[in-house]
């Protein structure tokens, strides 16, 4: 058989399940998960390499109302993933109802390639209750697909991965057959100390951080990495660091473990907190801490 290949682009509101899904769909952890919604702020780039196949999944941040320049940023990254895909997966929550702007969302991508819609986290819902809801998606005929899965169970993410393998048309691969991310290291190391701040914090504080790699250097067989944990406020500063630093002392100790994963070795890692205040409004911090329009 021919060589397949192509891009999946994944789509949904914040929360829905997006970035659980990527990691399930390629088996990888690249994008960080949490439950508090707008946990993506990039386009990230899963790669998934088969003998005769490579599949270039795009994962988005949840579609949401933009506030500020990081806000427009995130806006900006969803349209550009909007634009020529092979295959759209909308993902809906299977644990809320359907509703009417669910509905819209999914017709607004009418004409515009391959749609699947899959419904996720049916592991936290009951089947009586899941089915009057994909009922509701029944007169979407121009939808090639629609799945119930578990991306943490992985029901049904095996069935979902076959079809779209066979919607991939004649193609090149685009990466490295080894490469399974667009992302750097330094990268999936702010998001993984992002991951556990967003974890670890209450209420707005985890929103406002942004973690910035100021050193990345191997000694003696140990990676040693320096962080910038960057807030909004004095006051969230002392949150962050919590009573004796026990806060950023976990913060710390959770992040190690996964970084140690993703470099594959010791990591001795530490962690400053700034405070710059209102840094989510200002285009020059926005585009300094990793969110750079022009990258989009
Ligand atoms: N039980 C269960 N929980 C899930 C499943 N998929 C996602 N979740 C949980 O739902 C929450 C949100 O998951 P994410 O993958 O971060 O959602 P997202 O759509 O990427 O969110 P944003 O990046 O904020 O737009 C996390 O707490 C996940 O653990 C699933 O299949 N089953
Ligand atoms: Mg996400």
């Amino acid at each position: 058989m021919s060589f397949r290949s192509g891009f999946v682009t994944i789509l949904g509101k914040p929360n829905a399940g997006k970035s659980t899904l990527l990691n399930a769909l390629i088996n990888e952890k690249v994008s960080i998960v949490s439950p508090k919604p707008q946990t993506t702020r990039n386009k990230i780039l899963g790669i998934l390499n088969g003998k005769d196949y490579q599949i270039i999944f795009i994962d988005t941040p949840g579609i949401h109302v933009s506030h500020n320049k990081l806000d427009e940023y995130m806006s900006k990254s969803i349209d550009s993933a909007k634009d020529s895909a092979d295959v759209y997966l909308l993902v809906l929550d299977g644990t809320k109802k359907i509703t009417d702007s669910d509905l819209d969302f999914i017709r607004s991508f009418k004409g515009r390639g391959q749609i699947i819609v899959v419904v996720t986290k049916t592991d936290l819902v009951k089947m009586d209750k899941l089915y009057p809801e994909l009922a509701k998606l029944n007169n979407l005929d121009f939808v090639k697909d629609i799945y119930p899965i578990s991306a943490i169970k992985g029901d049904n993410v095996k069935n979902l991965l076959d079809t779209i393998i066979s919607l991939m048309p004649e193609g090149v691969r685009y990466f490295d057959e080894d490469i399974y991310t667009d992302k750097s290291t330094r990268f999936l190391v702010e998001e993984t100390i992002r991951e556990k701040a967003l974890l670890l914090l209450q209420d707005e504080i985890p929103h406002g951080i942004a973690c910035q790699v100021v050193e990345y250097k191997v000694e003696h067989g140990v990676t040693k990495i320096s962080c910038d944990i960057i807030c909004e406020k004095d006051s969230h500063k002392s949150i962050i660091i919590g009573k004796g630093g026990s806060m950023l002392k976990d913060i710390g100790t959770r992040s190690r473990r996964d970084i140690e994963k993703i470099v594959g070795g010791k990591v001795g890692l530490t962690l400053f907190v700034k405070v710059k205040s209102g840094w989510r409004d200002n285009s020059h911090y926005v585009e300094d801490f990793g969110y750079n329009k022009k990258d989009i």
